[in-house]
């Protein structure tokens, strides 16, 4: 197999001629493929085969140790106007980075094979999607970006017809962390990534593509490219209300989105259509509208079990790529807080030893099909996406923010959306648990200055008087003793239905300074398990922390200088002007 497109057959020849493999395989994406890919793996090592009976088609893959996460510090924007990549992102001149980068590239592949991966992002025939082609050097990339995106023979042949695609270009090199780079170059819409194998460092459709170039070119184009989940909710009555929702890595986007509604709301389901990455247009008619330009999960497995999310549970029992948990003398996976089976050997191949840390690593990652989840949405075929009632934002914050409340209109939204900020995850290298800024969930995945992204934000309420509402939430608020205030997980579908009931104008709320809060008695508490005070905590407003918190969010607004937009700092200033009359 080759190509018809010239730009396409040179571009894999020059890597071929700087990066010197063994040989290059243009892949189809077919079946036969994959299994010759996985007895290769097999035969290296690369892969483990898990227990066949118990998980059929399950493998694991053990990346180095010190290559488990992504690296933010080694991640670059490079544009030729520093300004343009802003402060939130690290930035390096286009040229000197090439000059860099391309100094690992060279000879980088010898000894191996140059695999070509020609992929869509967002469903084949919807005119919302859009092309890349990853040159990489890693099975495992290429089995995974079968499992993420539509990948082989099909994006081929529309990247054909088009002629124009996303330029990715990926080698695991050495692994030295001294030798890793993530570099962006959205003015030439390319992505180069060099010395590490894992996740979104290394399958360069998901963050590298789908978000840091795709929002530089959403600025561009008019539309929106957002670390979003995409869910529907349907109640008794048949109708289906959808979501998108905006919580930064590791904090509760997959497990929402496959949601199991409690015996406690019969005739509530739920409709997964995405769990990381949303892609928004307007409609002719001023409807926000999403896809999903995934075709799959790679999810924090630490945390999943029978009681926490019974369907993500079931489903990555067969035909599962596992990524650093443990196993056990059954040779089945393992994980913290998998609750059946004992750890045997931990993540990195060693006899497991109680206090010797944890079996699995807390950033160790399933990668499914998302049509094996059992509340998959056919809509997530859908070429124009499905219309969406609400964006909610979301972190996870010990304390401060309250379960879930309402903006006001969309530039309170905005606002609310600049102002999140969330503890730190095992998702990204570096400190566990320090509350940062991270701005609709984008801090590490924003391809250009934020300021100029607000802007964007803020001009969508010239362009439709129909934008969804925006709220937002917090699952992860804990009493004196650390103990979470909010049982989570399928009970958040209460909380939905407020978001809903909203929406739809069925249901009042209370006006504080911070937005709309829900009167206590409009939360179905049901069945549900509260210790006392919490429903009150959780729903209540400390007017002197939040204006310490918004004073902080124009300190923060303020690093943006002169390209942050009034309008943004005007709704600061009124939010802040509230708290404080
Ligand atoms: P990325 O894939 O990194 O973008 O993460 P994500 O936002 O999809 O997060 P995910 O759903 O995988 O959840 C991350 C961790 O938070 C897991 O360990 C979950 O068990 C836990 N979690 C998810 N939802 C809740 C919740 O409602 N309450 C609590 N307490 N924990 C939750
Ligand atoms: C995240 O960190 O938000 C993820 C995992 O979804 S990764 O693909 O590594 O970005
Ligand atoms: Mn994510």
């Amino acid at each position: 197999m080759t190509t018809t497109l010239a730009s396409l057959k040179e571009w894999v020849d020059s890597v071929a001629k700087l990066t010197e493999p063994d040989k290059v395989h243009w892949c189809d994406g077919s079946t036969a493929e994959n299994e010759r890919l996985v007895s290769k793996m097999l035969a290296s090592g690369e892969l483990l085969k898990l227990n066949h009976e118990t998980y059929p088609d399950c493998y694991l893959h053990r990346s180095d140790p010190n290559d488990v996460a992504r690296v933010e510090h080694l991640t670059f924007v490079c544009t030729a106007n520093p300004d343009d990549a802003g402060p939130n992102n690290h930035w390096m001149e286009p040229a000197a980075a090439h000059e860099k980068i391309d100094a690992l590239f060279a000879g980088a592949m010898k000894g191996r094979t140059l695999y070509v991966i020609p992929y869509c992002m967002g469903p084949i025939d919807s005119p919302f999607a859009r092309l890349g082609v990853e040159i990489t050097d890693s099975p495992y990339v290429v089995v995974n970006m079968r499992l993420m995106t539509r990948m082989g023979k099909d994006a081929l042949a529309r990247i054909e017809r088009e002629g124009t695609f996303v330029k990715g270009l990926h080698s695991t090199g050495d692994l030295d962390p001294d030798k890793r780079f993530i570099m962006h170059f959205p003015e030439e819409l390319s992505i180069k990534s060099i010395g590490s194998g894992y996740g979104g460092n290394a399958l360069l459709g998901k963050k590298c593509h789908a978000l840091r170039i795709a929002s530089w070119q959403a600025r561009q184009e008019g539309w929106l490219a957002e670390h979003m989940l995409i869910v529907g909710v349907e109640n008794p009555q048949g109708e289906t209300h959808y979501l998108a929702c905006a919580f930064p890595s590791a904090c509760g986007k997959t497990n929402l989105a496959m949601l199991i509604p409690p015996a406690s709301q019969p005739g509530w389901k739920i409709w997964t259509l995405g769990d990381d990455i949303a892609w928004l247009h307007l409609d002719d008619d001023g409807q926000l509208r999403a896809i999903n330009p995934e075709a799959g999960y790679f999810g924090v497995v630490p945390g999943t079990n029978a009681k926490t999310n019974k369907n993500a549970f079931d489903m990555i029992h067969h035909d599962t790529i596992y990524t650093n948990v443990g196993t056990t003398a059954e040779n089945e996976p393992w994980w913290e807080d998998k609750k059946v089976g004992e750890p045997a050997t931990d993540w990195k191949g060693n006899p497991y030893k109680a206090g010797n840390g944890a079996a699995a690593h807390p950033n160790s990652r399933f990668t499914v099909s998302a049509k094996q989840n059992p509340s998959y949405s056919t809509l997530a075929e859908a070429p124009d996406g499905v219309p969406l009632s609400a964006i909610v934002f979301g972190g996870r914050r010990r304390e401060l923010a309250p379960l879930v409340y309402e903006a006001r209109d969309w530039r309170h939204g905005v606002l609310m959306g600049a102002g999140v900020a969330s503890e730190t995850t095992a998702a990204a290298t570096g400190e566990v648990g320090v509350v940062r800024r991270d701005p609709m969930a984008m801090k590490p995945f924003c391809g250009y200055n934020f300021a100029d992204y607000w802007s964007h934000w803020l001009s969508f309420a010239d362009r439709s008087k129909k934008l969804p509402r925006v709220f937002h939430v917090n699952w992860f608020r804990q009493d004196q003793d650390g103990r979470f205030l909010w049982p989570g997980f399928g009970e958040n579908l209460r909380v939905l239905r407020w978001i809903i009931d909203r929406c739809d104008g069925r249901v009042g709320a209370r006006e504080t300074p911070i937005g709309f809060l829900p009167n206590a008695s409009d939360i179905d508490t049901r069945d549900l398990e509260l210790s006392e005070n919490a429903l009150e905590s959780l729903l209540s407003v400390d007017i002197a922390q939040w204006q310490k918190e918004m004073a902080a969010v124009g300190e923060y607004l303020e690093g943006y200088g002169d390209r942050l937009p009034a309008e943004l700092k005007d709704e600061q200033r009124r939010v802040l002007e509230a708290l404080q009359s």
